[in-house]
């Protein structure tokens, strides 16, 4: 725990008092790759994250003191030819920022002693308050619970929008998902509600097989019980390959496995995961010539402003599941607990109440 000073949101930049921020998978990735040129520290971590409004910078219209907000790693503007196809999430201006400064001027808001800070994915919510671009906030209705929806800033919303906006998971389909943390049961839950038959959980940590049924998850298969390589397994009890694969591991060798997983002629693999090691992947180019599709997406398709309000009334209209994603409630002072849990496998979401 540090003291750290926060200037006053710039022009077009929003000071918010973070309420609550839940500890995501990509948080801890980012942590590890200390060791890599990537690494840029001293910085302050959290990404899924709910507060309120404290101050606003000149020119932000949209917000004002008090607002309660969503803060969003990839943002909106609203106006770059990505934001204005109507074909992608993908803001050219506000998406995801990966040197750890502020969109606007490449430099930091937070400081010790005149040093800079570094940002993350330029939200930073593991802090009392932090200062984001008003793009990289949503306003949502001051009746909902702030400690819960702040899932949906990033882990819950992104697997929903894979089963949802990329996918388009069919009724009567089979899904299968590769790691089932929040980010997989949440694709679990979005290919239920759509209908699907079957979904079949792949994880080796063998705790996942009772908390996954609980999102919709069918069938449960740890790799590590089985010595038959698992694309095989689910071929052979899918006659021939699944309808949908996802990749929530983080891993890019299992990109390959998930394609290998699905079936020929229309099989489609959506890929979520934010590597922790090898970025490169490779597959052979006869799964692509039999019919298969690979897609990519960040933040499941979803464009923050534009959609993440009407996900979180149909979380106050009880049409999706928040609640049960949150194993753990903690005090800032304990966030190394929820570290230690998640590296562990022992939680899905640590909800961190500032
Ligand atoms: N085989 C099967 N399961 C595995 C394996 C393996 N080899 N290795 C790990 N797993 C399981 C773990 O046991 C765990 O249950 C699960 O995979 C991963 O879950 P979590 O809880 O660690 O992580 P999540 O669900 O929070 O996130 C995982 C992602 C990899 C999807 C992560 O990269 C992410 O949070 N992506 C969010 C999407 C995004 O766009 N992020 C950008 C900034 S956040
Ligand atoms: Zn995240």
């Amino acid at each position: 725990m540090e003291e750290v000073e926060l200037s006053p949101p710039h022009p077009h930049e929003i000071r918010i008092k973070v309420f609550s921020s839940s500890l995501c998978r990509s948080d801890i990735s980012a942590w590890e790759s200390q060791a890599s040129s990537l690494a840029i520290f001293p910085r302050i971590f959290g990404h899924e994250a709910s507060g309120i409004v404290e101050s606003i910078g000149e020119g932000v219209t949209e917000f004002r003191e008090g607002d309660h907000v969503l803060t969003v790693f990839t943002g909106e503007c609203r106006t770059c030819r990505q934001c204005t196809s109507g074909k992608s999430n993908v803001c050219q201006v506000l998406g995801l920022e990966r040197r750890g400064v502020m969109h606007s001027d490449q430099k930091t808001r937070f400081s010790i002693k005149g040093k800079p800070v570094f940002h993350y994915c330029a939200v930073s919510s593991f802090s009392e308050y932090t200062v984001v671009h008003s793009g990289c906030a949503v306003k949502v209705s001051p009746n909902a619970p702030l400690e819960k929806i702040c899932l949906l800033s990033c882990g819950v919303a992104a697997g929903l929008g894979a089963a949802w906006n990329v996918a388009a998971v069919s009724e009567g389909s089979t899904v299968v998902i590769f790691g089932l943390g929040t980010v997989g049961l949440s694709v679990a839950q979005g290919a239920r509600l759509k209908g699907a038959s079957r979904i079949i959980g792949v994880d080796t940590n063998p705790d996942k097989c009772e908390k996954a049924k609980a999102f919709g998850v069918t069938e449960f298969i740890n790799p590590s019980d089985s010595s038959e390589p698992i694309q095989q397994v689910i071929k052979r009890i899918t006659d021939g390959g699944a309808d949908y694969s996802f990749e929530c591991i983080g891993d890019t060798g299992m990109i390959t496995t998930a394609l290998q997983s699905c079936c020929d002629g229309w099989g489609l693999t959506v890929t979520l995961g934010v590597p922790k090691v090898k970025p490169e992947m490779s597959a052979h180019y006869g799964l692509l010539l039999t019919g298969r599709t690979l897609k990519g997406t960040i933040f499941g398709g979803w464009k923050p402003k534009s959609d993440l309000p009407s996900l979180v009334d149909m979380y106050m209209n009880k049409e999706i599941e928040v609640d049960k994603f949150i194993t753990h409630d903690l005090p800032f002072e304990d966030i190394n607990t929820a570290f230690s849990l998640m590296r562990e496998g022992k939680c899905l979401r640590c909800v961190i109440h500032m």
